[in-house]
């Protein structure tokens, strides 16, 4: 059984992928109509916004190549991927 738990203030979501970084949770959040996606980070208690991503898209999948986490974003207007950058 689920109950509710959080609403994210997204606009015309199409999908959401969960994903790891080290020990910190992730959800990356697919926009299809409007300026871009979102990164969402768990703090401990909740999900809060994390980065904005300038793609839109109807689906976004994460995956790892050599210890990197990459970001792909389907669009409308072509399929965008992003890198990981660590400090
Ligand atoms: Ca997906």
């Amino acid at each position: 059984m689920f109950v509710p738990f959080q609403t994210l203030p997204t606009v015309k979501a199409f999908d959401v992928e969960p994903f790891k970084i080290g020990e910190d949770t992730y959800l990356a959040v697919a926009i299809y109509y409007g300026r871009g996606s979102h990164i969402y980070k768990w703090d401990g208690e909740r999900f809060v916004k994390f980065q904005d991503i300038p793609a839109v898209g109807a689906d976004v999948e994460l995956f790892k190549m050599n210890g990197t986490t990459y970001l792909a974003i389907t669009g409308i207007n072509g399929s965008v991927f992003y890198t990981e950058v660590t400090n």
